[in-house]
């Protein structure tokens, strides 16, 4: 049982790094960052996505051009505003976006233009303290083999919430984060019922005769999971400390009590069976939980061979 908890919680973790730097359309030139030269390097139209309240992560963005003959190399980013930055490639694995850091970092080839575009390559401000809004600027430190270290102050814009995935709607979205990560040949996971309110869903499932309930959170447009439980997610008040608002907090677990009501009770008995409550975010106001999402980030990696 304990071993079966925590393969469940080790999958967990790494669906809540299938998060996310949104799709969106491309923003208006005249609102980024003005050029900066650093050798033979130039960096344009540099941006940060607004964060919403609690997020504790976010993507940047912007274009470097290598106007010199010998190619260079984006190996680190740093900001006072994030308590670390990676840099990222994005991919879809399963229908769902996931994000990994850039092993020994981003080549920007002599004669060459980079782009780190939303979907696809981005900067990731982690462990954010104080999530950044629209109008306000994000200042960073780019660091390259050759350029050396620059600096670059990022406009915060408003990103085009939501991937363009027009296909799947929030259900769709939310079965395929879930299946991506648990769903076996062996072992199918069903996942019943779905309740969505504002940027958080709660999401039943059952594997193995085994269950629990699934806190979701929308991110950079994207669903990802929040935190793994059983029961906690059933109260209102238990939500709001889980970062619900009050409101989004009282809809949803109406919704759950109301749709959990006309099921299959014995299924509904399997979503007790969750022990206790795993986040899944490196969220860093619950100073205990942020260890283990940097922990868990570093082991993405791995993900792969799971
Ligand atoms: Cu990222």
């Amino acid at each position: 049982m304990h071993r079966h908890f925590l393969q469940f919680a080790a999958a967990c973790v790494l669906t809540a790094f299938s998060l996310i730097a949104g799709l969106g359309h491309s923003q208006g030139m005249e609102m980024k960052s003005e050029p900066v030269t650093a050798g033979d390097l130039e960096i344009t139209s540099g941006w940060v996505r607004a964060m919403l309240p609690g997020q504790p992560a976010g993507g940047g963005f912007f274009i470097v051009t290598n106007k010199g003959a010998a190619a260079d190399r984006l190996v680190a980013a740093s900001s006072p505003k994030a308590g670390r930055m990676e840099i990222h490639t994005m991919e879809i694995v399963n229908d769902v976006m996931v994000m990994r850091p850039v092993a020994g970092g981003l080549e920007i080839p002599a004669g060459a233009t980079v782009e780190l575009k939303p979907g696809g390559l981005h900067v990731m401000f982690m462990e954010v303290a104080d999530p950044y809004q629209e109008g306000s600027t994000v200042p960073v430190t780019l660091e390259f083999e050759k350029a050396g270290k620059v600096d670059l102050v990022l406009p915060v814009l408003k990103g085009q919430g939501g991937m363009q995935h027009g296909s799947l709607d929030d259900r769709g979205a939310i079965e395929t984060v879930l299946k991506a990560e648990w769903d076996r040949a062996d072992a199918p996971l069903k996942i019943e019922p779905v309740v969505i309110e504002a940027d958080y869903a709660i999401a039943g499932w059952t594997q193995e005769g085994r269950g629990g309930r699934a806190l979701l959170a929308r991110k950079h447009g994207q669903w990802a999971v929040h935190l793994c439980t059983g029961d906690a997610v059933k109260e209102a008040a238990n939500l709001e400390k889980m970062g619900v608002a009050a409101a989004t907090a009282a809809t949803l677990a109406m919704r759950l009590g109301e749709t959990e009501a006309k099921m299959d009770q014995t299924v509904v008995a399997l979503f007790s069976t969750f022990e206790g409550t795993v986040m899944m975010d490196a969220n860093g106001g619950h100073g205990e939980h942020a260890t283990d999402g940097k922990d868990a980030h570093s082991g993405h990696s791995g993900h792969s061979t799971n």
